[in-house]
């Protein structure tokens, strides 16, 4: 999720100085995906050993807070000569947005083996099964220093390699690798370095970005890397589990001269850099590598090899292209994208997918909340649930509420944070109050918990941030793990958030018998849910067209009801935080009570329109609008015969009706940020708006 760097110089002689700074610098250009700490780990000493079979110790810095910080700590190493001159050196290095265990530096990465980092690791992403794998290094003696589940990679490591040191099998840094990634679930990039292993780095992937580049005077050997496939590979699909581990037999790699990838002719002189996004890269090269999921690339006399336990089918690529990288760094720091708000955007499938990792088990149809499992019953005992927040935190509440309501059979209230503390709302012991805040920081929902806390009742945190104050100061909670989000308009925050809610009133109503059926029918719903945002996203196009009929105007109103309600408030949140256009989101059964006056053939007007319960209400709105000469843009499902009433429509795939808000939002935000771009403005900050909200 965060930043990985590492730097690898071969024959090309570099004083430590400028090894950390480099190191530095990396992290710095990675600094834009937002972190909570850093770290980073080279080879110490003050001399450099004759003999080869005299080792380096190995250094660990980690700090909690900015790279500034970091640097301050690393100036502040004592005896330490940094004009030590390292002809072949590897160094890695981390920035951390905490998903396992508070932002501290002891769960910094990089994560260490033992107390003399014999080896050490960065990571970004998640380890599933990281707590089956850490009572198994327990049960061989094994001591966890930190709460990462990153901890257990180099652990494991390290006893693999002791293990096969004491059978006499002297392995690779990539065999080593490749066993400690055959034991792993979950989502990963990883760069290792180890005192066993001097001057060589090894790394590898899943489902996480990690590239290369590489740098030397002389001409490439080759412009492609080829791929080793190692023997033994049907072994892969006899995973069982045996005494903790899976078993998988020896891997040899057939020996392959040409598979290494190095500069021609006498002059080995090559550099390499290993980031888990191409800003980092950049000013070094723009020669550059991009693994694939479960390749490991090892580093090993400035030779470069990739290897992979098996060959899939006959298609997959025998080698790895060198690509040529032109952009320019700002560009790059936003992948593709002009803007971090656009970035969040088209992350969705993938952040929603996050937000259920390890936590929605399809096969068994369960929902399991580690956050949340000791209290749930005192939950469900409670007198009402009463959600609190601002702004988008809050409309995620709205949208949830009646599947909430449906689910726990509870009374539940929704309330703005600020208008709840100046009603002085009674709050009693037996209340469960929830506080919904991306940051954790949000001023004026603290207030308002500190106010329920104080009067006794439950509180629970559903944030985005590990360690926020909001966080910290509620009983339990659940962390939404959208990974960091630098768009002042929240976007992936909150179809995460409405995600969490889901999964909060699942657990709820998990004894119920009765609702079985129905909890059955999101689960199931869940599965398909990134694939369908992924289709959504691909109207981009579209949405953009109907932009440009709308920049110019001066008002929206954006309608709807039932569970797509929601919608519409946060469509319009959008709409005014980034366009500075008026805008209004109203429910459609609330429109003749008012808001139809405004209607004429020159307003502006969104519907959102699904095949759900509601669908006939929201038609009666829709004819009372047409009626006044209203030409509304509908977003409805496709194959629905409501989109044949206009030719302005945003056709989305259809879930089932509590889940679709999800889905009816993405159009909206896509709607607001082309509005806004059209319009001129700067989208990532909008006037006279921050981020976090930390003042009342
Ligand atoms: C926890 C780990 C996760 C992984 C998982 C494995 C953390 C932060 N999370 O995730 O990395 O190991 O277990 O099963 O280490 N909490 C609050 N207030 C909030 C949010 C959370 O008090 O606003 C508490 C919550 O009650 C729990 C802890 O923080 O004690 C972690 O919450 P979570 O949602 O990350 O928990 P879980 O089990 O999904
Ligand atoms: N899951 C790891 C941790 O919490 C890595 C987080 C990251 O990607 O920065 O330490
Ligand atoms: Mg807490």
């Amino acid at each position: 999720m965060c930043g990985i760097f590492g730097y690898l110089n071969y024959l090309v002689p570099k004083s430590r100085k400028y090894i950390v700074e480099t190191l530095m610098d990396g992290l710095q250009r990675l600094e834009y995906r937002g972190y909570d700490s850093a770290g980073i780990a080279f080879d110490g000493g003050n001399e450099i050993p004759l003999s080869d079979s005299a080792k380096l110790p190995c250094l660990v810095v980690r700090q909690k807070g900015k790279v500034n910080d970091l640097r301050k700590a690393v100036d502040c190493l004592q005896g330490t000569n940094w004009d030590l001159e390292f002809e072949t050196h590897a160094g890695i290095a981390h920035t951390r947005w905490a998903t396992h265990g508070e932002p501290s530096a002891h769960n910094s990465h990089p994560q260490r083996s033992d107390e003399n980092n014999e080896f050490v690791v960065v990571h970004n992403g998640i380890i599933n099964n990281y707590k089956d794998l850490k009572s198994f290094l327990i049960s061989k003696g094994y001591k966890f220093e930190s709460e990462t589940d990153t901890e257990v990679v180099v652990k494991l490591i390290k006893y693999l390699y002791e293990k096969h040191k004491a059978q006499g099998d002297k392995l690779t840094f990539q065999d080593l690798v490749e066993l400690v990634i055959a034991q792993l679930e979950g989502a990963f990039s990883f760069l290792f370095k180890s005192i066993h292993f001097p001057g060589e780095l090894a790394a590898s992937r899943r489902g996480s970005p990690l590239l290369i580049g590489v740098k030397c005077e002389s001409q490439l050997a080759t412009n492609h890397i080829p791929i080793v496939f190692s023997k033994g590979a049907e072994a892969e699909h006899q995973k069982e589990f045996r005494g903790g581990l899976v078993q998988s037999p020896m891997i040899r790699p057939e020996t392959n001269s040409e598979a290494e990838f190095h500069p021609l002719g006498a002059n080995k002189k090559i550099e390499y850099f290993f980031a888990s996004d191409a800003s980092a890269v950049i000013e070094h090269t723009n020669q550059v590598i991009f693994l694939e999921d479960d390749d490991v690339a090892v580093v090993r006399d400035g030779c470069l090899t990739i290897h992979r336990i098996k060959r899939g089918d006959v298609n997959e690529p025998s080698h790895r292209e060198i690509h040529e990288l032109f952009l320019e760094i700002q560009q790059i720091m936003k992948g593709n994208y002009k803007y971090f708000m656009q970035k969040e955007i088209f992350e969705q499938p993938e952040s929603v997918f996050n937000t259920m990792r390890g936590r929605v088990n399809f096969e068994k149809s369960q929902v399991v909340l580690g956050g949340l499992k000791d209290y749930i019953a005192e939950i469900r005992r409670c007198r009402r649930l009463i959600f609190i927040a601002c702004g988008t935190s809050y409309h995620s509440a709205v949208a949830t509420r009646q599947l909430l309501e449906e689910l726990s059979e509870l009374p539940v209230m929704v309330e703005l944070a600020s208008d709840f503390l100046d009603r002085n709302t009674p709050v009693f012991r037996d209340d469960v109050c929830v506080f919904i805040s991306q940051s954790g920081e949000t001023a004026d929902t603290i207030l308002a918990l500190r106010y329920c806390k104080q009067r006794g009742a439950l509180i629970v945190g559903i944030t985005n941030t590990v360690g926020s104050s909001i966080s910290r100061e509620s009983h339990c909670g659940i962390h939404i793990n959208a990974g960091p989000e630098i768009g002042v308009a929240s976007t992936k925050a909150y179809t995460s958030q409405f995600l969490s809610l889901v999964m909060f009133a699942l657990v709820m109503s998990e004894d119920s018998l009765s609702k079985k059926q129905r909890r059955e029918e999101i689960i199931s719903a869940l599965k398909d849910l990134p694939n369908q945002i992924k289709k959504v996203l691909e109207l981009d196009d579209t949405i953009l067209e109907l932009s440009k009929e709308l920049y110019t105007e001066k008002s929206l109103l954006i309608m709807g009801r039932g569970f797509n309600y929601a919608t519409c408030l946060e469509g319009a949140l959008k709409v005014k935080e980034l366009t500075y256009m008026h805008s209004e989101g109203i429910l459609a059964g609330e429109l003749k009570h008012g808001p139809l006056a405004m209607v004429d053939p020159t307003m502006p007007i969104v519907m959102v329109l699904m095949d759900d319960p509601v669908k006939l209400k929201c038609l009666n709105a829709y004819q009372q609008v047409a009626a006044r000469g209203g030409n509304p843009i509908m977003i409805c499902n496709e194959n629905d015969d409501v989109g044949e009433l206009t030719s302005k429509t945003i056709k989305i795939p259809k879930t089932v009706d509590c889940l679709q808000g999800i889905l009816s939002v993405i159009p909206m935000q896509l709607l607001s940020f082309h509005i806004a771009v059209l319009r001129g403005y700067d989208v990532d900050c909008p006037r006279n708006l921050a981020k976090s909200v930390t003042v009342v």
